[in-house]
């Protein structure tokens, strides 16, 4: 299983407070709610860490995290870095379980994240799962793998996909899985390797918090 997530939050960031601003010039400080806030501010900041509070003074605590300040036209994209991005072999059958767990010093609780989330315009996070005989969503009903989202809920939609693409990846939206009765090149599930990636973008959705796994138990299966 090569897994690849880089959650990446922009916010478009429009109606911020006056007195927030004349606070932080005030402070002196690269800090805002967002990587999009800091770049506002600072539109000559640079990519590299940065300290974010999105729900502001009070609440949650600010953690520190990656702002990237030139993708997408320099809107100042917050990166949030997990440890589950290196390829990661997936053992077993039927029940493989991989917690999310993201990184930032000073980032305790996923709710800080949900607070980036929830005023964030945009969303999206990679995630890829490459297969050797190993199905993926299939079955309908019954689906071998999913990803656990943010509340909780079993997704069996892929990236490269909608929540309206019930058990399909990216190939199965556009009809180029290697197995054209199914949702997924992984569903094809033969001895060759194949793979499904692509991004999830429903903000609503994430981020994923779980990965599930299963259908890895023979000699001859991998993930
Ligand atoms: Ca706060």
């Amino acid at each position: 299983m090569k897994l690849l997530f880089i959650v990446v939050v922009s916010l478009l960031a429009v109606g911020y407070a006056r007195d927030q601003e004349a606070e932080l010039a005030t402070r002196g400080r690269k800090k805002g709610k967002t990587c999009s806030e800091i770049k506002l501010h600072s539109p000559k900041a640079t990519s590299g860490s940065y300290v974010i509070d999105p729900d502001g003074e009070g609440g949650y605590e600010p953690f520190t995290i990656h702002c990237d300040m030139t993708d997408k036209n320099g809107v100042g994209l917050t990166v949030v870095g997990h440890d589950s991005e290196q390829r990661t072999l997936v053992r077993g059958y039927g029940s493989y379980v991989r917690d999310i767990h993201y990184t930032g010093s000073g980032l305790t609780s996923n709710a800080q994240l949900f607070g980036l989330l929830d005023i964030s315009t945009h969303c999206d996070q990679f995630i890829k799962y490459e297969c050797h005989g190993s199905l993926l969503l299939f079955s309908p009903g019954n689906p071998n793998g999913w990803w656990v989202s943010r509340d909780n809920v079993k997704m069996t939609y892929w990236g490269g996909a909608t929540p309206a693409d019930s058990y399909k990846c990216a190939c199965g939206v556009d009809n180029t899985c290697a197995d054209s009765s199914r949702g997924c090149n992984c569903d094809k599930n033969d001895g060759v390797w194949r793979e499904d990636s692509g991004l999830l973008t429903e903000k609503s959705d994430l981020p994923v918090l779980q990965l599930r796994f299963g259908d890895t138990g023979a000699s001859f299966e991998h993930g």
